[in-house]
């Protein structure tokens, strides 16, 4: 049995069900045969991949906190630092009800690859709670960030490990998590990242993970002739990755024609009213039926997979960007079926292991959202360079910086793929590149 595979089963073995966690692992170690297997003895005396694949530490703590009814309510709070080889631990905090150990830490493993690939010193975390923001009022999102920071407080710092916005968790809920992080500790640092603008936080955040998946998306297309403009792409959510890849998708000159959330989704021929999304859901925090209501043109599908879902849509491109495991076999099927030329990732493992290899199999170019949604954390480590300073950058200067490191990742994750033999495998590529990076710092730091 090779390295990768015993280290794949010890994987499995020790994480019982946590099958989301086995399949980020498997993506990434099946994919380093190449790097690995001509020097397999080196790579298992130094025990590299146990190292990479068990986390630095990881915290579970009870939330308690009030509802509007006076009843007190107990969620589960998480923290997984996975990795701090290349710098301080730094990723999202998700809080929806599927949040569990599994899914944070294959959330976290990833980031490890993703925060590397961005070129800048962080390390890779994930966190979150079980907590259902959907439906709660704007005082009881409060106590549960109060609540859930007056634990997380005491594992984070602006030089050990910086949270940020992840499903569920946006603007509102890192105010209010920093202003209780501030309270705590009489410091005002950089400690969370996407904050609001008049208090530490960078322009172009919000708009970042978006626009970087639009960037990736128009050097893949240049880089094999071809160019954004013109074409029909299907986009599945409508939070923040969805509504800004949106966004830059127009800007570029293509259509977006789909959307979709928890309990629904649009087909629009016409192509996504924007400001009428950003209203639904910035504004209102509401659901996608209301899009029908006011756009009787479109189409609304009750349910998110109901009629084939968004990737049944003939389009040129999908951009997957509402939650793992979105786009399975079947849908990769539909979508080569009805010609389309690339899927690049806007959330984090939407394509199930089977649809990526299908996709792969059959010529669609496919970039991994390590790659591709890394524009988020990027521009995260661009606020924490501006609090470290304490300046702020014009909103050109980010995004100019964005559209840069966008570009190298493309170029980093396609050079590594051609020099490893398998030229346009993007998947190789970000987790060849990404794990060479932390491999030599762990190794040049010895054992701990
Ligand atoms: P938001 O909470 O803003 O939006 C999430 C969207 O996905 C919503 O439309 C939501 O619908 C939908 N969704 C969430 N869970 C499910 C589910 N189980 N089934 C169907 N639809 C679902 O989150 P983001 O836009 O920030 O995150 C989207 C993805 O992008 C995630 O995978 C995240 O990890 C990833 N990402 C985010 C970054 C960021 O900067 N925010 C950076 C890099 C990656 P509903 O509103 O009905 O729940
Ligand atoms: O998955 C991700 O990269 C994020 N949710 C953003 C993390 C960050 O620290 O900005």
């Amino acid at each position: 049995m090779s390295y990768r595979e015993e280290v794949i089963n010890r994987v499995i073995t020790e994480n019982p069900r946590q099958p989301e966690f086995h399949q980020a692992v498997r993506e990434v170690l099946e994919s380093l045969g190449p790097v690995i297997d001509a020097h397999e003895d080196m790579y298992r005396r130094d025990a590299i991949l146990e190292r990479l694949t068990t986390p630095d530490r990881q915290i579970q703590f009870r939330v308690t906190w009030v509802d509007d009814t006076g009843h007190v309510r107990v969620n589960n709070g998480y923290r997984v630092q996975f990795n701090n080889a290349i710098g301080p631990y730094k990723g999202g905090l998700r809080l929806h009800p599927t949040v569990n150990r599994s899914v944070m830490r294959f959330l976290a493993f990833e980031q490890v690859f993703k925060n590397s690939l961005t070129g800048l010193p962080i390390g890779g975390a994930k966190g979150g709670s079980d907590f259902d923001p959907k439906g709660k009022s704007d005082r009881e999102i409060m106590l549960f960030c109060q609540s859930f920071m007056s634990e997380l407080y005491k594992y984070i710092g602006a030089d050990v490990d910086v949270p940020a916005g992840d499903i569920g968790t946006g603007a509102r809920e890192i105010g209010y998590m920093f202003g209780t992080y501030k309270r705590l500790t009489n410091l005002y640092t950089g400690v969370l990242t996407g904050k609001g603008l008049t208090f530490g936080g960078s322009l172009v955040r919000t708009e970042a993970t978006g626009y970087g998946v639009l960037y990736i998306l128009e050097e893949l297309m240049k880089a094999h002739g071809n160019s954004v403009e013109g074409k029909t792409i299907a986009v599945s959510g409508s939070g923040n990755v969805a509504t800004y890849t949106i966004e830059k998708a127009y800007q570029l000159g293509a259509k977006p024609v789909t959307c979709s959330d928890s309990t629904g989704w649009i087909y629009d021929p016409e192509g996504i009213d924007l400001a009428l999304l950003k209203e639904i859901k910035e504004v209102r925090r509401g659901r996608l039926s209301a899009y029908k209501a006011e756009k009787p043109s479109a189409e609304y599908h009750e349910g998110t997979y109901s009629n084939g879902g968004v990737w049944s849509v003939k389009v040129d491109i999908a951009l997957p960007c509402a939650t793992q495991n979105e786009l399975n076999l079947d849908a990769a099927k539909m979508l080569v079926s009805n010609g389309c030329i690339a899927v690049v990732e806007g959330a984090n493992m939407p394509t199930t292991f089977e649809a990526t290899k299908y996709l792969q199999g059959s010529n669609v170019l496919f970039i991994p959202g390590k790659a591709a949604n890394a524009g988020g954390v990027a521009t995260s480590a661009l606020e924490m360079s501006q609090n470290s300073e304490r300046l702020s950058w014009t909103f050109e200067e980010v995004d100019t910086r964005l559209q840069t490191i966008m570009k190298n990742i493309y170029a980093h994750i396609s050079d590594a793929a051609k020099e490893y033999g398998c030229p346009d495998d993007f998947v190789a590529g970000a987790n060849i590149a990404g794990f060479l990076k932390v491999s030599t710092a762990m190794k040049a730091q010895g054992l701990y």
